[in-house]
């Protein structure tokens, strides 16, 4: 382990874009933070009164001493709140990168104290160009103590992570010790109705419990209230529309996605999730769509669209895209996204073309 995080290290500073350089001095850090009782503020402003900034994607990899965990205390924590923390998160992985398992994303104004379960803590804070709050100050320690308490709308695994809620019984084993899907009602468990089992067949079962028609899954209204419904996770385990293309993780450095027949029509009915997994390495996934784009247009894109995300609700969400103006490239964080294209039952367009490369740091 201590030679791969040398190894890191050099590859790091060997290989850093300039503007890479800049940023790490503004937020987060390449180095792993090595000393005891350490301080992680959200922004350099934080004593200035001046809220985060826009557009932030900074990691912090805290490294305690062999046999020892990291102890994370919010000292300040205000951060965007939503009820999935859709917008401005922190996030943190129980290990040395962001391909550890994720501890939890954290936003609003609670944070309990929280600790890595071996030496590394990694961190990152993300903000989305949209209202920005004061921020945090953690202080860390290291500990032989494993502290952990879920938030309130997270779910306990027995393995110690933390899950949002609305991955309870939701088919998917999303816990990694398939704790979440047990103890599920009955009709639960097989990916329909995991919610009460009180919902009917051709209904889904919403994290409130309440039932809407499955048609309504991944049409672009947010049914359930709280984007369950709108999940691409919900659309390939739920949806009564079959995923006719994607429906297959793609994994390496770069790629491209075309809709069906691309650069003929794609058909009626389709649904298409593609999950991007990149190489460990990757920090961010950038995205850029040929100009020849062409899917049925509308206000609101509810008829025919593609969205990319990183499938937390409206975290990172991107789209939906419809219309012929080809969408401005953009980047999405971490290693993994989505891409969702769907067509309804009416008009059939070109589609379009995205091709995605992986940024590491
Ligand atoms: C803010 O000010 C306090 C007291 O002056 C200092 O201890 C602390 O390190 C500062 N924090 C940041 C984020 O600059
Ligand atoms: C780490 O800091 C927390 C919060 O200040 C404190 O409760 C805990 O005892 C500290 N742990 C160690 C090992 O110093
Ligand atoms: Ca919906």
């Amino acid at each position: 382990m201590f030679v791969f995080a040398l190894y890191g290290l050099l590859a790091v500073s060997g290989a850093l874009p300039a503007d890479r350089v800049d940023r790490a001095v503004e937020c987060g850090s390449q180095l792993f933070l090595t000393t005891n009782f350490g301080q992680i503020s959200s922004h350099g402003g934080f004593n200035n009164s001046h809220n985060y900034g826009k557009n932030m994607n900074c990691i912090w990899r805290v490294q305690a001493p062999e046999g020892q965990n990291v102890e994370l205390v919010a000292k300040d924590f205000d951060v965007e709140a939503d009820p999935s923390c859709g917008y401005d998160y922190v996030e943190l992985f129980d290990g040395d990168s962001v391909n550890a398992p994720s501890l939890g994303k954290f936003c609003g104004s609670v944070f309990k104290p929280i600790s890595s379960t071996q030496r590394y803590l990694t961190l990152i804070f993300v903000t989305d160009d949209n209202q920005q709050q004061t921020g945090f100050v953690f202080f860390y320690n290291f500990t032989t103590e494993v502290i952990h308490s879920c938030l309130d709308n997270q779910f306990a695994c027995t393995n110690g992570r933390c899950i949002s809620t609305t991955y309870k019984c939701d088919g998917d084993d999303d816990c990694l010790d398939d704790s979440d899907e047990q103890n599920c009602p009955a009709g639960g468990g097989s990916g329909t109705n995991g919610g009460s089992g009180a919902c009917a067949a051709d209904e889904f079962t919403c994290p409130d419990d309440s039932c809407i028609d499955r048609d309504w899954l991944c049409d672009g209204d947010d049914d359930c209230g709280d984007g369950a419904d709108e999940k691409v996770t919900t659309c390939r385990t739920h949806s009564p529309v079959q995923a006719a293309c994607g429906n297959t993780d793609l994994t390496g450095t770069a790629g491209t996605i075309k809709s069906p027949n691309y650069p003929s029509n794609y058909p009626n009915d389709v649904l298409c999730i593609y999950h991007i997994i990149a190489d460990a390495s990757t920090t961010s996934i950038h995205f850029k769509f040929d100009n020849s784009f062409d899917v049925e247009d509308d206000d609101t894109c509810q008829y025919d669209y593609i969205k990319i995300t990183t499938d937390d609700a409206n975290a990172n969400k991107h789209g939906p895209f419809c219309g012929t103006t080809a969408p401005t490239p953009f980047n999405v964080p971490g290693n993994q996204a989505f891409v969702m294209f769907k067509a309804d039952g009416s008009t059939v367009s070109k589609g379009f073309r995205v091709d995605w490369v992986a940024h590491g740091n």
